[in-house]
């Protein structure tokens, strides 16, 4: 598959625009453009009340009950209140790093008392209903006090994620904003209908640095994503340091797709990406692909080529022209000692091999390298994540091993193998989930060969029901997989993901009694202004409508 040279949107200055929007946000409040009444009549196009709703949650709730015209007020001498040691201690400091910024209020930390939850905000690791399991939460909003309740930390993060939206979307900007901090009164009861709901990035194709896939980790966490898939190694390039072999960062690592620097990260930095991960509830799900995406390894050491002959360094975006020397023992020391460093550094339960576009690789080779290298990431302690072409019949199950559909069809007989042999799926079928696809034939970044994917494309499909002959119990969760061929820079990154992550976020986390396009484009709608209010710049698809953008012509009467 080729792509033309492209060029990401103009490049814009992210502090400057930051603060401009900010501005703009702020010039909203000030009677720059007329605030809608509360409670105005929601219909598509008219501007959306700058209070927010519960029903306007994304991804959407179990279950919502408002109690119209209660409205809790966040007031300047505002505490929040934690039980439940550090696991709540920490979701709090997290909640003060968002609100302190924009509020400007204090907002103290403290023990919660006993008995009868205080004025404020309270983060309660107790009492909420088995029902909300360990990544479920409890909302009560009074006029008197926002109380989250969860069985774990990572329910009370989720449940924050929720209180966010619940508060007026100047609630994100990074600079201190005019109140009032109303949050809508009611009652939220909340969990997740798949356990796996991710996104992926490739930092192979191009390489992104640190501070940017841990930005794309906050913006991920905002729609309750619990895995992020770091896509390490391919043909362009190696991403990773692997002490027993040094020349895969520092040789593999040095270039990308277009021929610039691309890079590499330090174990220490890519340490670093886990924590940040964790304190954000999100699994890093670590990728070197294999036995096929493999040119940055074997430019790297000739011996690891069947003919002892090192390949150059490839900068192009052609596939499925590499493959591991399956013939030779070495590639099994290898394998084995790049999948050992790995998962040390690996705290999540997956280790994901790849598999895909081995064409290079006979296939009964193919079939011999699986089978040698599955227990290679089983002897870890870890599961084995792959994309479905390692669900081939001869390609023995490995426990707990998760299958990724990458597929176009509505079948798979890949699939349909290795789920009949234990295997679970992780859905991400190309012609809905990919987010380097173009949005429509104008889009400048992006492929096509999976279709143009608009944000009702992403939406309307359901991961439970969409392969035949794969139940519903074996379906895992969802993963919009970000392939980075043309995507260049983090507003590149933003561009792909924003509008179309939220859809399958809600995808994976909403009960689909909740699946409803006419009611999700207007939620969408409505979180336009924190993405505005925290810089990110979105795709204005037109098939939502999105409210004039704060302080416009538009917006004014
Ligand atoms: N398919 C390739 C990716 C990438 C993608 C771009 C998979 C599993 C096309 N494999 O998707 O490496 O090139 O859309």
């Amino acid at each position: 598959m080729r792509v033309s040279a492209l060029s990401g949107p103009s490049r814009r200055l992210r502090p400057v625009r930051a603060a401009v929007v900010a501005l703009m946000a702020a010039s909203a409040c000030l009677g720059g453009a007329p605030l809608a009444a509360a409670g105005t009549e929601r219909s598509p196009g008219k501007p959306r009340p700058l209070a927010a709703s519960m029903s306007d949650v994304i991804p959407a709730p179990v279950s919502v009950r408002p109690d119209a015209g209660v409205t809790f007020t966040l007031r300047p001498s505002a505490r929040i209140h934690t039980r439940g040691g550090q696991a709540a201690t920490a979701v709090a400091t997290y909640l003060t790093g968002l609100l302190r910024p924009s509020t400007g209020y204090a907002l103290p930390v403290q023990a919660a008392p006993r008995g009868a939850p205080a004025p404020g905000i309270s983060l309660l690791l107790d009492a909420a209903e088995p029902a909300v399991g360990d990544q479920g939460y409890r909302l009560d909003v009074t006029g008197a006090a926002v109380v989250l309740r969860a069985r774990t930390g990572t329910g009370l993060f989720n449940g924050v994620q929720t209180l966010r939206q619940l508060l007026p979307a100047r609630a994100e900007s990074a600079t201190v904003q005019p109140g009032p901090w109303t949050v809508p009164g009611g009652r939220i009861v909340d969990h997740p209908r798949f356990a796996y709901r991710g996104a992926m990035l490739d930092v192979a194709r191009h390489f992104h640095p640190v501070e940017t896939v841990k930005r794309y980790i906050d913006r991920i966490a905002l729609y309750k994503i619990n895995h992020l898939h770091l896509h390490l190694s391919d043909d362009q390039g190696w991403r990773i340091v692997v002490d027993g072999w040094p020349r895969l960062a520092t040789y593999g690592g040095s270039t990308q797709v277009g021929g610039g620097p691309g890079g590499h990260y330090t174990k220490a930095q890519y340490q670093d990406i886990v924590a940040h991960a964790a304190r954000r509830h999100v699994t890093i799900v670590p990728e070197i692909d294999m036995p096929g995406h493999t040119n940055a390894a074997l430019a790297s050491y000739a011996e690891l080529n069947c003919d002892g002959v090192a390949p150059p360094l490839y900068t192009g975006t052609a596939v499925g022209f590499s493959s591991l020397c399956a013939t030779k023992e070495i590639t099994y020391r290898f394998v084995a000692e790049v999948l050992d460093e790995l998962a040390a550094l690996t705290p999540g339960p997956y280790l994901h091999i790849g598999g895909d576009e081995a064409s290079a690789t006979p296939h009964d080779q193919y079939a011999a390298f699986m089978n040698r290298v599955q227990p290679m990431v089983t002897a870890e302690g870890k599961a084995v994540m792959g994309w479905h072409q390692i669900g081939a019949a001869d390609v023995a199950h490995s426990p707990g091993r998760v299958v990724q559909y990458w597929g176009l069809t509505a079948s798979d007989p890949l699939v349909t193998s290795a789920v009949s042999r234990g295997a679970k799926v992780v859905m991400s079928p190309a012609n809905k989930a990919y987010l380097d696809m173009k949005y429509n034939p104008q889009t400048r970044l992006g492929l096509d060969w999976a279709g143009l994917i608009e944000v009702r494309t992403a939406y309307d499909w359901d991961p439970g029901t969409y392969l035949a002959g794969v139940p519903a119990a074996s379906v895992l969760g969802v993963e919009a997989p970000m392939w980075t061929e043309t995507i260049v820079t983090e507003d590149d990154i933003e561009y792909m993901a924003f509008p179309r992550l939220p859809a399958i976020a809600e995808l994976g986390w909403s009960p689909r009694s909740t699946h409803d396009w006419e009611a999700f484009r207007l939620r969408l709608a409505a979180q336009a202004p924190r993405w505005t209010a925290m810089g990110i710049g979105f795709y204005r698809s037109p098939q939502i409508p999105w409210p004039a953008p704060a302080g416009s012509v538009a917006a004014r009467p």
